[in-house]
């Protein structure tokens, strides 16, 4: 598949989707959001394809936010439209069914904070910088940043980080949980590729299962997550993975899975 505004390198069981406006920061207008919700439709069902990284062309930025100039214009109605079409995105990306890493390498600012967000894991360059600086500009985060964000570093954290619209520095995003790790800009997608292939080793069924445990679970009562993931840990009985897993280990060898 074609796109305009990403580039998409699938090598070693991982696509690396690059966002790629480097002119603009890699900012998010309704093309790259559609082409976004395109590619990640397609990348599910490639079987070549076990985990995803995303991350922004050039060394500044991952991505600048949505797009100010296509923004500014729009009437109440239209924004809400294009909010919507944001949070529609942003949820393909929260529950694709392979583990999606973001490799933050710069700004992540707004919508683009609120993408890395969306992504399973945070890998994040030295240089990186997080925030939400949707009040600067008299507006409010619309693509789930006060929701993911308060989620992810709690809500007092949150709303420090969105009042003030301040941006903080990568160090500073590990030490609040909103980066997974931090390393040296040079070796980001290094970085993230290794964490890929470590998961892309291991049952992907599993995997799928534990990521829908996790995410679902959060956002439902104790009892109900518990018996939630007591059946998705049963349904791991019913794939070949749990037998070769088990059997790997009693016999003192590798497993080898398939994803069966
Ligand atoms: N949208 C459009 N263009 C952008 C954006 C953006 N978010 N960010 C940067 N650019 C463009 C600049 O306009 C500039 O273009 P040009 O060269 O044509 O003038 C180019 O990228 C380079 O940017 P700068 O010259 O500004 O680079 P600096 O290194 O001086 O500054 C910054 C880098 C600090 C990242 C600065 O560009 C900046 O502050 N950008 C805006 C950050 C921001 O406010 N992001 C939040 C946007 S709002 C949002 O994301 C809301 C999401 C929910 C939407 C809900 C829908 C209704």
């Amino acid at each position: 598949m074609n796109f305009t505004n990403l580039l998409i390198d699938i090598a070693d069981a991982t696509a690396v989707v690059t966002i790629n406006r480097p002119a603009a920061l890699n900012a998010l207008n309704a093309e790259v959001l559609d082409e976004l919700a395109a590619a990640f439709a397609d990348l599910q069902h490639n079987d070549e394809v076990a985990c995803v990284i995303l991350t922004g062309s050039g060394a500044k930025a991952f991505v600048a936010g949505a797009d100010i100039a296509a923004m500014q214009p729009l009437d109440a109605v239209s924004a809400v439209h294009f909010a919507r079409l944001g949070h529609a995105v942003l949820n393909v990306i929260e529950k694709f069914p392979k583990p999606v890493i973001a490799a933050v390498n710069g700004f992540a600012l707004g919508g683009g904070c609120e993408l890395a967000m969306a992504c399973d894991i945070r890998i994040v360059a030295d240089n990186a910088r997080f925030g939400q600086p949707e009040v600067n500009l008299g507006v409010i985060p619309g693509f789930g940043g006060t929701l993911r964000l308060a989620r992810l570093v709690g809500k007092g954290r949150a709303k420090e980080l969105i009042f003030t619209g301040d941006m903080i520095d990568a160090q500073e995003a590990y030490r609040i949980g909103l980066a997974n790790k931090v390393v040296a800009a040079d070796e980001l997608l290094a970085a993230a590729r290794g964490l890929a292939a470590k998961i892309a080793s291991k049952g992907p069924v599993a995997v799928r299962f534990a990521k829908e445990s996790i995410d679902n679970g959060l956002e439902m009562d104790l009892d109900r997550a518990g018996r939630f993931e007591a059946d998705l840990f049963g349904l791991c009985f019913a794939t070949a993975d749990q037998k070769e897993g088990m059997q790997a280990f009693l016999e003192k060898r590798p497993a080898t899975f398939t994803g069966k």
